[in-house]
């Protein structure tokens, strides 16, 4: 499998849940003439020109971080129960964040008018909270074991400084401690982040 990415982008959340998981993969980055590392044309592997992308072995391109993130754990058989609440849950705040939360960034990465802004903060600070409650004073998100959901919690709460949206305690703990992880201490070098 080839994970296309940015460092520091979402896509960190697959890197992350890559290396929990064990499957073996590659991780390719595209350039800002959305060029692939191996010198494809990104558009045409992936004409949303999103990252991330997961190409499977027999070429089919994946996207979308939400099932990106779901085939890793179906393939793996790990970071995702295979029945029961704790699953669910960790499905809904997968697309919690991934719509809401992750959608709320946009006026930062393209520095949109402050009243934007400004709203856009009002938000965060409302989903922050709900994701602080949710966690408690659990381990990870849903639950004391890890899941797919803690993959891109761990991305949603590297990117919250850029917002000026203070983070909830419990958040700002889930996220250090996710950082000092082998599997994330692995993803940051792979990609070149410090
Ligand atoms: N709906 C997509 C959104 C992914 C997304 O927004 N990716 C950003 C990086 S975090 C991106 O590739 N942006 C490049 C661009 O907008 O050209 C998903 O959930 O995978």
């Amino acid at each position: 499998m080839i994970l296309f990415y940015y460092p520091a982008a979402c896509s960190l959340a697959d890197h992350i849940a890559l290396i929990e998981t064990g499957l073996p993969y590659r991780h390719l980055s595209i350039n800002h003439e959305r060029k692939t590392e191996d010198g494809r044309d990104f558009l045409s592997l992936n004409p949303k020109g999103y990252i991330p992308a997961l190409e499977l072995e027999d070429g089919t391109i994946l996207t979308e971080n939400p099932v990106i993130l779901n085939y890793i754990a179906d393939r793996s058989g790990k970071l995702l129960p295979a029945d029961g609440l704790v699953r669910w849950r960790a499905l809904e705040a997968l697309a919690f964040m991934s719509s809401e939360i992750h959608g709320s960034y946009q006026p930062f990465f393209r520095d949109f008018p402050e009243p934007e802004k400004l709203r856009a903060r009002e938000k965060l600070a409302r989903h922050f909270s709900i994701l602080s409650g949710q966690m408690g004073g659990k381990e990870f998100l849903v639950s004391d074991e890890m899941t797919i959901a803690d993959c891109y919690l761990f991305w949603i709460l590297m990117v919250a400084p850029k917002s000026g949206v203070e983070l909830p305690v419990n958040l700002q703990s889930a996220f250090e401690r996710m950082r000092a992880r082998p599997s994330v201490v692995r993803a940051f070098a792979e990609e070149g982040l410090a």
